[in-house]
């Protein structure tokens, strides 16, 4: 039969399929719930319930997306009617059975809307979640209400309090869809509208909240809640799922006054700016229209802990991939760690047997440059040391083809050195990961002095395909990540001098929302690494320069850090304990510099570090090194565990009330 066309408003269209009217929200790019959107629906229910010719409804998306969420983009502006919990309780109300038809991604507000229809039909493909807490925020429209009455109120805390979001498959087991349609979405959901038809409408907020016993409900908060350090909304929809076995008005109320309180908060607006700034990140000024190169196959130069991970990385994503080692039985050592960590991945149901057999195939190793000739792009991943860098790059510019890309994962080293060796300096191109590869997110992409545009999108493109959170960077020793990182450890240690002892500030950085304070870190890091770089810098060092001596005296003490037993901390049975030892130490430094120490606040801590790390941030837009601000706050907060409820060191140095 031809479907009529309906607009009941710029963004919400219906077609009346046979006697059933089909409502399509179609508000690219992600079909956000505007003011607009939120009106045309009001419109389609009235429609709805005052044509005694529809038998039923159905709520689709246009596009890839069901719908993205309540628009970000209206949360710093006063509410506009009709607001999103009255359009879904109309929905609920319904006499008629309604079901949702989700086509894609039905996430925050977008998932909201399918819990008040009677019924869900998803797509395999579809992604469903409430990730309000990853905007500082929790539901607002009945998601923490109405979701742990469908699943029960430990899987609604799981799913609530950690912002993810489940596949089809999952959401289908924990009872949040009804049934998974491959077929199309909504012609399945039309087959249930008939199905329904005449039934009493299963409405989601009149069931009773699963029974559950106490002890799921503590693990699963346990859980979210050691995770959200600092944070307030994932304690905030906590406390509302856990309090969902009421009457659904009251626990509605309750709800919407959290969120709107939230909403405005300095949390919500920095993983705001934290949501846009990733959004910004890919838009690099100079690339607009430059299309990357094909690749296909990457060669990684390199199987240590880093080249694994990144092999691994680069086989997820569906590349081939040629590894490169020194000899024969140093690639088969890279191969056997390569494929340690994709059984891994398959123990832990992040692959399945498929997926592994296919990535195994994908992969070979060998000791010989010349099989990295059909490479599109290779990664080198070897011991951070110039000579052999260049030794490297010399020998794999002859063997691959002119078009194919080098690219060299150096941390401290300057790629354009390298690049300089190189017959093509401008296929060059830094690609820095952080370890573990296959997990870490950020990956900074070096643009070297030669390096052709295209070579660059190409570096970006392959970051996306490897679901990297790419950031471009200039060269200056370290990027812009280990630049701020460094200038964050120096203010550290200038703190420890005037004053400061490590556990104070190592509290005053973990009550701020860091994981681990800096101390720690470097504990449990090893000390030796960094120590053996000072001696080396040690004859350039301008001497008018400030330098704190208290890391060196540690180390030649023996303190290396964790694995030696003792470091900033001492570590009896393995507890990090404060050391009187490293006091006196730190002490005796002070004494030497004839430093008078004084005390400090956890906020005067925490402040003299943003105000560095921003500082330092400042000289890297200055140079050129960084684009914008929002891409230093991703690198720190995505690579250094800076907490991205502040929203990164520069937002957080600017919006610090002083
Ligand atoms: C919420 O719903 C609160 C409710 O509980 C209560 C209400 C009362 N708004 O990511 P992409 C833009 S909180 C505005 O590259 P993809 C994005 O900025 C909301 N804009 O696409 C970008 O714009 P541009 C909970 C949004 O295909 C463009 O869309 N929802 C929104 O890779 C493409 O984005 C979320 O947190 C939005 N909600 O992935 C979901 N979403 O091109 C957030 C996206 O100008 N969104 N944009 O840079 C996502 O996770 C992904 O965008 C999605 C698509 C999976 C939907």
């Amino acid at each position: 039969m031809e479907a009529a066309a309906i607009l009941f408003s710029d963004t919400v269209r219906g077609e009346v399929q046979g006697d059933i009217l089909v409502v399509i929200i179609d508000n690219p790019p992600v079909n956000a719930l505007s003011a607009d959107v939120r009106s045309g629906l009001v419109a389609a229910l009235d429609r709805a319930r005052g044509d005694a010719g529809i038998l039923g409804l159905v709520i689709t998306g246009a596009g890839r997306t069901f719908i993205g969420g309540a628009d970000i983009r209206e949360f710093g502006q006063p509410p506009v009617e009709p607001i999103l919990p009255a359009v879904i309780e109309r929905i609920e109300d319904l006499e008629k059975p309604t079901v949702a038809a989700l086509n894609g991604a039905a996430l925050g507000g977008g998932l909201e809307v399918a819990l008040g229809c009677h019924y869900r039909v998803a797509s395999s493909a579809a992604q469903m979640g409430l990730p309000e807490v990853k905007l500082g925020i929790v539901p607002g429209a009945g998601g923490t209400q109405r979701l742990p009455r469908l699943i029960g109120i430990p899987a609604a805390i799981d799913l609530i309090g950690s912002g993810r979001s489940v596949k089809a498959k999952e959401a289908h087991e924990l009872g949040l869809i009804d049934e998974i349609a491959d077929a199309g979405t909504v012609e399945a959901a039309l087959a249930a509208v008939r199905r329904l038809a005449g039934q009493d409408p299963r409405r989601t907020g009149q069931l009773a909240v699963p029974a559950t016993d106490s002890a799921a409900v503590e693990k699963a908060k346990t859980r979210i809640l050691a995770k959200a350090r600092g944070q307030h909304a994932p304690a905030q929809a906590i406390r509302l799922v856990e309090a969902a076995a009421r009457p659904l008005a009251e626990g509605m109320a309750d709800e919407r006054a959290t969120f709107l309180k939230l909403r405005e908060s300095s949390e919500a607006a920095a993983f705001r700016h934290v949501f846009f700034a990733e959004r910004q990140a890919s838009k690099v000024e100079d690339l607009e229209g430059v299309p990357p190169r094909l690749v296909e196959t990457i060669g990684i130069a390199g199987l240590g802990l880093m080249g694994s991970g990144i092999a691994v990385a680069a086989l997820g994503a569906g590349y081939r991939v040629i590894g490169l080692d020194r000899d024969d039985e140093a690639a088969a050592r890279g191969r056997e760690r390569i494929l340690g960590l994709l059984q891994k991945n398959l123990y832990t149901g992040r692959i399945d047997q498929t997926a592994f057999d296919a990535q195994e195939n994908r992969l070979s190793v060998t000791a010989a440059d010349a099989d990295l000739a059909p490479c599109d792009l290779v990664i080198e991943a070897v011991f951070d040391d110039l000579d052999v860098k260049i030794d490297l790059f010399r020998r794999l510019d002859k063997v691959i083809r002119p078009d194919a890309i080098l690219a060299t994962n150096t941390s401290y080293l300057n790629p354009d050195e390298i690049a300089a060796a190189t017959a093509r300096p401008e296929r060059v191109i830094g690609l820095h990961f952080f370890s573990p590869a296959h997990v870490m997110r950020l990956l900074e992409v070096v643009r070297c002095a030669r390096t052709a545009p295209d070579v660059l999108a190409t570096g970006l493109a392959v970051a996306k395909k490897l679901r990297k959170l790419a950031i471009v960077t200039g060269v200056t020793e370290g990027f812009i990540g280990n630049s701020i990182f460094s200038a964050y450890r120096r203010e550290a240690e200038f703190l420890l001098e005037d004053g400061a002892l490590p556990h104070e500030i190592d509290a005053a950085l973990e009550d701020y929302g860091f994981p681990m304070g800096l101390f720690a870190v470097y504990d449990m890091a090893g000390l030796e690494i960094a120590w053996a770089r000072r001696k080396r810098q040690a004859v350039t060092r301008d001497p008018s320069e400030r330098y704190v001596e208290i890391a060196d005296r540690l180390c030649e003490a023996g303190r290396l850090g964790q694995k030696a037993g003792r470091g900033w901390y001492a570590y009896p049975e393995g507890k990090r304990q404060v050391d009187p030892v490293v006091t006196e130490i730190i002490a005796q430094c002070r004494t030497s510099k004839t430093v008078t120490p004084r005390s400090f606040t956890a906020t005067e801590i925490v402040d003299r570090l943003l105000a560095a790390m921003a500082a330092e941030g400042r000289k890297l837009l200055e140079d050129g090194i960084a684009a914008r601000e929002s891409d230093i706050d991703l690198v720190m907060i995505n690579g250094y565990g800076f907490p991205a409820h502040k929203g990164g060191p520069m937002f957080a140095a600017a919006h610090t009330p002083r």
